[in-house]
């Protein structure tokens, strides 16, 4: 008989494990990733809450001393070469002195999107005893807020109240299209001055172009030179995925806060305050959906992408506006439920939309698990069903890829993928 699917998603989880974190793929990506660990330590918790609790403790040991949450934490026994950028770009330990960057462990400068107290809170609940007993909340709840302070003081860069990104890869969707026109107006690195290492393991199809790493590399090179200080850069962008995420996270350190005998009420009052910034700084009424707010162009980014659905997990969202994005993910820009299997990443109609290149248009398993989740908060249980139905089907038959064509579910990327195994695994319980 074969295996099930949740003796299959436990294997990858354990070929991914390194003996205190998980990377979220052997061959393409051999470290820690900041949102892949917390997407990953949700899935855990059903497998082992201890593995859990310690996938985050590590992260979280790297933290800045700003408050930051470094979007990858270096492995020291995997070779240089084998991942673009390297410790050896960012120099954390050196040019990130100032702001704080640990002595002893190598890491990026730039953040990826909040979903760490969402996944603590997750990982609490799933044992709550072991959890009390190892004291896992009480040393998680300082340092989560203080991620959260970093997020809304320092990366304020609209003054909006909302957090900004200064790099695509902070938002996690590396080279959608919301960022064609705010990395216009970067002048890319010669390309000579770097070495892609992706493409020794990715079909360049399925990959960022050559250009947009030379903005990726520029933009990161300024940014390290400046000693990682925020509001100098000339890429600044409120992404709607990205405080979205940093709301229901706020939401989470509330009852985390309960949880350690406070009232939380504060902070559940600050995510309304939040949720209410989002809809008047991203909130298109007529496209009925959010859109990216390029803050050094000081004008909304009319690209639909998947970001713009993922307020849907917002508890406090009106009625109007939750109905109007439910009929957005159902229309023919996204096709949930009609012409495609999975929901891309990017909108079927829009001029750049490629159904294999990476952030432009494939499926991706963390979005679509974001959906459900979004889909169930607001009462539409049998969208949520069938999203939910897809997302196993195709996890399974496609062996747990990296992000998968939309239409056909056919596997793109890597295969034997973090977060693909552990949300199927959480989508199983
Ligand atoms: C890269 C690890 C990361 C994800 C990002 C994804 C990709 C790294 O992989 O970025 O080299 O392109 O875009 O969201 O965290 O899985």
């Amino acid at each position: 008989m074969a295996d099930s699917l949740h003796v299959r998603a436990a294997r990858v989880l354990e070929a991914n494990w390194t003996g205190t974190s998980t990377v979220p793929s052997r061959s393409l990506y051999p470290h820690q990733w900041s949102w892949d660990s917390a997407f990953i330590a949700i899935g855990l918790r059903h497998l082992s809450p201890l593995r859990a609790q310690t996938e985050l403790e590590t992260l979280l040991d790297a933290q800045w001393g700003d408050g930051r949450i470094p979007h990858i934490v270096f492995n020291p026994s995997v070779p240089l070469d084998a991942y673009f950028p390297s410790p050896d770009f960012w120099r954390s330990s050196t040019a990130g002195r100032a702001a704080g960057a640990p002595r002893t462990v190598q890491t990026s400068g730039i953040v990826q999107p909040p979903v760490h107290a969402l996944a603590a809170w997750l990982v609490h609940r799933a044992d709550p005893g072991l959890s009390r007993a190892r004291g896992f909340l009480t040393r998680m709840y300082p340092r989560l807020a203080a991620w959260h302070r970093y997020l809304l003081h320092r990366r304020d860069l609209g003054s909006g109240g909302l957090a900004s990104v200064v790099h695509p890869w902070e938002q996690g969707m590396d080279n959608s299209p919301c960022w064609d026109a705010p990395l216009s107006r970067i002048t890319p690195a010669p390309a000579r001055s770097f070495r892609r290492a992706d493409l020794d393991h990715g079909a360049a199809e399925d990959r960022p172009t050559d250009l947009d790493y030379g903005r990726y590399v520029r933009l990161a090179t300024e940014y390290r030179d400046a000693g990682y200080a925020d509001g100098a850069g000339d890429f600044a962008v409120e992404d709607p995925s990205f405080n979205a995420l940093l709301i229901a996270s706020e939401h989470a350190l509330a009852r985390i806060a309960r949880e350690l005998g406070a009232t939380g009420t504060a902070r559940h009052a600050r995510a309304e305050r939040l949720t209410a910034a989002l809809i008047e700084r991203m909130w298109d009424p007529a496209e009925g959906m959010f859109f990216c707010r390029d803050v050094r162009g000081g004008a909304l980014v009319p690209e639909r992408s998947v970001s713009g659905l993922i307020p849907l997990l917002l508890p406090g969202l009106p009625r109007d506006i939750s109905s109007a994005l439910v009929r957005t993910a159902t229309s023919k820009h996204f096709g949930l439920g009609d012409s495609t299997r999975l929901v891309p990443s990017y909108d079927l109609l829009g001029e750049a939309f490629d159904p294999h290149r990476y952030w432009r248009g494939p499926a991706w398993f963390n979005t679509s698990w974001l959906l459900e989740r979004g889909l169930r908060t607001q009462g539409e249980h049998q969208r949520a069903d069938a999203l939910r139905e897809a997302f196993l089907d195709i996890a399974q038959s496609s062996d747990f890829a990296e992000y998968v064509d939309p239409y056909t579910g056919e596997a793109c990327g890597a295969t034997g993928f973090g977060w693909t195994a552990a949300l199927a695994l959480d989508l199983l319980h």
